[in-house]
């Protein structure tokens, strides 16, 4: 249906290294060659993609000479028009940051990370990325006598510090976005929910610089409600960036593809993401399936943002459905937009109601009209 077929506009963006990814894990070896970016920009453009995100290291997947595998990216992107939103570092896979990049108990890790930041800013700034993200996947820890957390604080912020001040010094147009997970690959990674990330913000030189890029999957690893975190991340201005894709809750990292996990909590965030001002690109962070061949790549990177455009045309329908909004109104959904205490009152006020207990504690709230509602435009029967 071309009603579904993704334009640039939609602002759907990918990550080299998710269709990029060879298919390595923990128990296997690479069920798929490696990928040239090159390829990548140029299919992902031809099935409506809005552009691509990279880690430094991901451009020399099949060119080792960064000089050249730049050009030939630039190449790419210049012939397409995709564009760079994002780019991130890799402080993964390299042995060095085997006990984290920012917050290594070796300094001469630490500051070495920080080099590979900047060096990497420089090359954002040039694409015209305007997030950059900080995924810490090896800041942490497998045992508790292992890691001063406080410490480790401590030198998250003065990572962070250093790197706000850098892209201000240079006067790159650049924000942070600090992605949270909390566990894998170590045992247990420091800033593990948007929660405790929202609080390391708040204690750093440039707060107004460094912002979040939740990931669906990793919150819902922790059993946590993934669009509640994202509507606190709007309230708090802070939904920089987002990672869309999959999960069946707590268990490893899945990263399926987006709607391919918990369904209804995808209806839920594209109708949050869609109706509640979030105007930064839909980016999908997931793996292809190890079982799929590269054709299978591409037609996964498709379903992405065919689900996405399905699920926003189903949560339209479901907004504009007059039952839908009577059942809201019912439920008294809207009541709670109105402050509790009327324009000029104070606590005195509140003394003075007169209020009947029993009467309102047998008042029904009839959520289960509204999420069945929900259930049914989901599963194709109304709208
Ligand atoms: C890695 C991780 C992702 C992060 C990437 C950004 S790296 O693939 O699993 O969730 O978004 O560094
Ligand atoms: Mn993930
Ligand atoms: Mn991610």
């Amino acid at each position: 249906m071309t009603a579904f077929t993704p334009t640039p506009d939609d602002r759907f963006t990918f990550g080299l290294w998710t269709v990029g990814w060879q298919a390595r894990d923990p128990f296997g070896d690479a069920s798929r060659p490696p990928l040239d970016p090159v390829e990548t920009v140029h299919r992902l453009s031809e099935l409506g993609a809005h552009g691509v995100t990279f880690h430094d290291d991901d451009l020399l997947a099949v060119e080792p000479d960064r000089e050249k595998a730049i050009a030939a990216f630039r190449k790419a992107l210049d012939e397409t028009g995709m564009k760079v939103p994002m780019a991130t570092t890799n402080l993964f896979t390299h042995p060095v940051f085997k006990d984290g990049a920012f917050t290594s108990n070796d300094r001469d890790v630490r500051r070495y990370a920080l080099r590979k930041v900047m060096r990497n800013l420089d090359l954002a700034a040039s694409l015209g990325a305007r997030t950059y993200v900080c995924w810490g996947g090896r800041e942490g820890a497998e045992s508790d006598a292992a890691k001063d957390v406080k410490a480790a604080l401590d030198r998250y912020k003065e990572g962070l510090d250093l790197l706000c001040q850098y892209v201000l010094d240079k006067g790159y147009d650049i924000r942070f976005a600090i992605e949270p997970k909390p566990n894998e690959p170590r045992g247990d990674i420091l800033l593990p929910t948007i929660g405790h990330a929202l609080g390391l913000i708040n204690e750093l030189e440039h707060p107004e610089m460094v912002g979040l890029n939740p990931e669906v999957g990793h919150e819902q690893m922790a059993g946590l409600n993934f669009v509640h975190g994202i509507a606190q991340a709007l309230w708090h201005g802070k939904l920089f960036h987002i990672d869309l894709n999959g999960q069946h809750g707590p268990k490893y990292d899945q990263d399926l593809i987006f709607g391919h996990g918990d369904l209804k909590s995808a209806f839920f965030l594209v109708d949050l993401l869609e109706h509640h001002g979030y105007d930064g690109p839909r980016h999908f962070d997931y793996k292809p399936l190890r079982t799929e061949d590269p054709q299978d790549v591409w037609d996964s990177a498709a379903a992405n943002m065919r689900t996405y455009l399905i699920l926003k045309d189903k949560a339209a329908k479901f907004r504009q459905d007059p039952e839908v909004q009577e059942a809201l109104r019912n439920s008294r959904v809207d009541e709670l937009a109105r402050p509790t205490l009327a324009e000029g009152e104070t606590w005195q006020d509140l003394a003075k109601d007169d209020f009947d207990v029993e009467a309102a504690a047998a008042r029904g709230f009839h959520f289960t009209r509204l999420n069945q509602l929900a259930l049914e435009h989901l599963m194709g029967v109304r709208g």
